[in-house]
């Protein structure tokens, strides 16, 4: 991969594609002017299994690589367990440790070079005495109903929200600080929190940072949806071709609807962008469906406009398009899955880091009234424990988890 050099070429590399772009001068100004590596990171809480949809953000990381920029992946451990308990801390360590690999397995197998790639677990730096001096100071400045807004698109919404979800935007406004970088990145749905750190860093005495976001892509689902409730809305990275198959055949697919189709986004958002990466070269595409020759036979598409005009006009049926769609995924995660294979590491944290995920029942809830502050574990999630037992299990469980 031909690293850019020059900084127009460069800035059009880091932005490219991208939804919106704020602050676009903070980035320039450090090609153009300090002409020095730009530095970015991605935030990402390790909760459930890293999905397809994963292959967004790692073509623009793989951008920021090629654009010679310092990349980093923040592992939000922290923030995973602030985000109503979606990663309990007995297990968020694992899975710190499972999204690493796949991220970097991802990168490989797109031929990204990932010796400029650091990855920090928030937990690293987050427990610090400078850290929580630095949320104490912001939380002097962000109103309650700013921190509540700026968490609206991210933070799981719930009847009862508990104050984490105050906590986490300002810690993820913190983390741009505590990991000096020029720039943060991640999906349009980050944008309040983006917007509350540009307009509150500097109160506490810190730089306003650059904000890129990625356009959010839809799932398999209709209506673009990928629930947590439908695994068949999801396809993992490490996946069995056969089951891969079955997702996609059974993704919502109407026949000439280019709209509501999240396989056809797949092929734009992904399988295109992938082989422009790989060719080093702009519109390049090329998408071969293993029609049988009782129904016409091979069909190879060199244009995704093509694709997309063929599949309109229903010369190309939903399951010819489901069959070469589903053969270039394959295509995609085999690397990763061999990479999965060989390494027992890879293969040990992804057990023990779902070992316990079992598909969330629809569970009848008793409607609980709101008894406000006077009942401190109201509402709270079953098997929640005392709040001193449980700051010290915080750092307990770290720690251990470190040491295994
Ligand atoms: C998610 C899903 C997603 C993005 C994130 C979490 C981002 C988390 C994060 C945490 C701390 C940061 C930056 C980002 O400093 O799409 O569950």
């Amino acid at each position: 991969m031909s690293v850019a050099t020059d900084p127009e070429e460069q800035y059009k590399l880091i932005t490219k594609g991208l939804q919106e772009v704020l602050n676009g001068q903070i980035i320039k100004d450090v090609l153009e002017k300090e002409k020095r590596p730009v530095k970015i990171y991605l935030g990402t809480a390790p909760t459930g299994k890293p999905h397809c949809g994963y292959f967004v953000p790692m073509i623009k990381l793989a951008h920021f690589l090629k654009a010679g920029c310092e990349v980093t992946v923040l592992l939000a451990d922290l923030h995973a367990y602030l985000d109503n308990m979606k990663a309990p801390l007995e297990v968020v360590q694992y899975r710190a440790k499972y999204y690493e690999y796949v991220i970097k397995a991802m990168l490989r197998s797109i031929n990204v070079p990932i010796d400029k790639l650091r990855f920090v677990v928030g937990s690293e730096y987050q427990l610090s005495a400078q850290y929580t001096m630095d949320i104490f100071k912001l939380s002097n400045v962000v109103s309650q109903n700013d921190a509540k807004r700026a968490g609206a698109d991210v933070v799981k919404q719930v009847a009862n929200p508990l104050l984490s979800g105050l906590i986490y935007p300002l810690m993820q406004a913190l983390d741009e600080e505590h990991l000096g970088v020029d720039a943060q990145f991640g999906g349009v749905d980050q944008r309040k929190i983006f917007v509350l750190a540009e307009e509150n860093l500097p109160s506490v005495g810190y730089k306003k940072r650059a904000h890129l976001m990625n356009p959010m892509v839809p799932g398999l689902g209709q209506g673009g949806k990928m629930s947590a409730s439908d695994p068949n809305s999801k396809i993992d990275i490490i996946e069995d071709p056969k089951v891969v198959k079955k997702k996609v055949n059974s993704a919502y697919c109407a026949p000439g609807d280019i709209k509501d189709n999240g396989l056809l986004s797949f092929v734009e958002y992904v399988v295109q962008p992938i082989q422009e990466l790989l060719a080093e070269q702009d519109g390049v595409f090329k998408f071969d469906i293993d029609r049988p020759e009782k129904y016409g036979g091979p069909i190879s598409y060199t244009s995704l406009d093509q694709l997309k005009a063929d599949f309109a006009s229903e010369k190309l049926s939903p399951v010819d398009f489901k069959a070469g769609v589903a053969d270039k995924i394959n295509e995609l995660l085999a690397p990763i899955k061999a990479e999965f294979d060989a390494s027992p590491d890879f293969q040990e944290y992804q057990q023990k880091g779902y070992h316990q995920e079992q598909p969330k029942a629809e569970k009848k809830t008793k409607k609980v009234k709101n008894k406000g502050t006077r009942y401190p574990g109201a509402g709270k999630p079953d098997g929640a424990s005392a709040p001193e037992a449980e700051a010290e299990a915080v750092t307990a469980k770290l720690e251990e988890a470190k040491l295994n």
